[in-house]
């Protein structure tokens, strides 16, 4: 089979609570240029970590990307890149230095042992859905059929607190 390359939009969000977290979304953001193009990143957010126990705050922020790749190629990408950020799966949602989750790969869906795209958990998640409705409120999920931002007012108060992350300024 020919594979097709088709331009899509990609939304990721990425995730880290080890080491320096705003440096490391950053590094991911830069070295995820050598994978597609970043048309867009949010604001970094700092949010309570949710469905795990006793684990350092969270930084998050969603990107939006433009690839040709397909799914499995885009993937198998963002995971070589986590692993030589120094990500090491030794337990299930464990901490980690840096977390690069596909939101939506275009309109496709994807249901495998390896992929699942949308990400089925986005919809649940504050610290997905509010950097996300920053750079891209109008996006639709192609399986709910419903806007970013019908998804994030959707969401029950006590999702988990998330907020803008202002970076401490740097000290001379
Ligand atoms: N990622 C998880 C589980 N819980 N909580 C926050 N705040 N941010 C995350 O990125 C996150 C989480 C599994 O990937
Ligand atoms: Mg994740
Ligand atoms: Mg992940």
């Amino acid at each position: 089979m020919k594979p097709p390359y088709v331009k899509k939009t990609v939304y990721l969000s990425l995730g880290s609570n080890i080491g320096d977290r705003a440096a490391n979304l950053k590094q991911a953001t830069e070295r995820l240029q050598d994978v597609g193009t970043v048309v867009a990143a949010s604001s970094l957010y700092e949010t309570d970590p949710v469905e795990v126990e006793q684990q350092p705050m969270f930084l998050n922020c969603a990107l939006a990307m433009e690839t040709e790749l397909t799914p499995w190629q885009f993937l198998s990408q963002i995971l070589v890149l986590e692993q030589s950020m120094g990500r090491r799966r030794t337990q299930l949602k464990g901490p980690r230095t840096i977390d690069i989750d596909i939101v939506f790969f275009g309109d496709a869906v994807i249901d495998t042992s390896d992929l699942t795209v949308p990400h089925p958990a986005m919809h649940q998640r504050r610290f997905v859905l509010e950097p996300l409705a920053e750079i891209a409120p109008d996006a639709i999920h192609p399986v709910f059929k419903s806007y970013i931002r019908e998804l994030l007012s959707a969401l029950p108060q006590d999702a988990g607190k998330v907020r803008r992350y202002e970076e401490p300024a740097a000290s001379s």
